[in-house]
């Protein structure tokens, strides 16, 4: 039997330890290596936390499985029904590389393919979104709950470029922006996933959508966006899949359907 609260208290050392760890270093350097291409970066920041995650967990939780964007734990992607962390170490590490105060540490438990704990934290403005399945949201220990506007014109959109340069993925990013903009309040894009989707969850924003994120990204946020009352499905219409990378949260469900018949769609190879 599985003692989530013992859980939740491991995890939330651990976290607070990794933000201690890279609060300190997003000034001193700008060292990264590529991965996939020039604007995809991780450095050995990204590296250590994810490393101090799965290894604080493992020396416990001895049968938990990982999948952490750097690959530090070895397993290739694959989502099980054993309790599995998805981590994303750094999100939002082309911020973190620049000093921009806008990156976090994202962790999500899944249990039988079930999201039980979504951590998303921002160390270096302090904020720290939790949620657990069935016990809401909250932002800093305060419960959060997403806007309640239900007007298209009314609504803030999260959005982002991603990390990839391919001109197949940008076409379709760059006539959204085109096509919404005037459509909706306004645009606005955070540069971490994970950061964009917890807007939402606090009701500063309506709407966030990407074609190309990693389930590394998303899977903390989902529960978080859920959790605060919003929705999370296909940027299509359709459900929600962890794996598919693509990834479309709202305050609402009417919300999310009108701007899924708004958008371009982008379909990536799948996680
Ligand atoms: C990135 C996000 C960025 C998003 C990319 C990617 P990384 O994660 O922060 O906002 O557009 O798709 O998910 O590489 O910084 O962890």
């Amino acid at each position: 039997m599985m003692n989530l609260d013992e859980i939740y208290i491991d995890i939330m050392r651990l976290i607070k330890e990794a933000g201690s760890m890279i609060r300190e270093r997003t000034y001193k350097s700008r060292e990264a290596n590529l991965k996939s291409c020039d604007i995809d970066l991780v450095t050995e920041w990204d590296q250590k936390v994810e490393k101090l995650i799965i290894d604080g967990i493992s020396s416990k939780y001895f049968d938990h499985k990982f999948i952490g964007e750097e690959g530090v734990g070895g397993t290739k992607i694959q989502l099980t029904e054993t309790p599995t962390w998805i981590i994303d170490p750094i999100d939002g590490t082309m911020n973190f590389v620049h000093g921009m105060p806008h990156s976090c540490i994202s962790v999500a438990l899944v249990v039988n393919k079930i999201t039980e704990i979504g951590i998303v934290y921002n160390p270096f403005i302090e904020q720290l979104f939790t949620a657990r399945r069935g016990k809401g949201a909250f932002l800093n220990g305060g419960p959060i709950k997403v806007s309640t506007e239900k007007e298209l014109a009314k609504a803030l959109v999260m959005i982002e470029f991603g990390t990839s340069r391919d001109p197949a993925k940008m076409d379709a990013v760059l006539k959204n922006v085109t096509h919404l903009t005037p459509l909706v309040h306004g645009i606005r894009c955070l540069g971490s996933a994970a950061l964009n989707g917890c807007m939402v969850a606090l009701g500063a924003a309506e709407i966030y959508y990407e074609f190309g994120i990693h389930c590394w990204d998303i899977a903390a946020l989902d529960l978080i966006v859920r959790e605060a009352g919003g929705v999370t499905i296909d940027p299509a219409g359709g459900p929600f899949d962890l794996m598919s990378r693509r990834v479309l949260c709202a305050s609402s469900m009417e919300l999310a359907q009108k701007i899924a018949k708004e958008l371009t769609q982008f379909y990536p190879e799948c996680d």
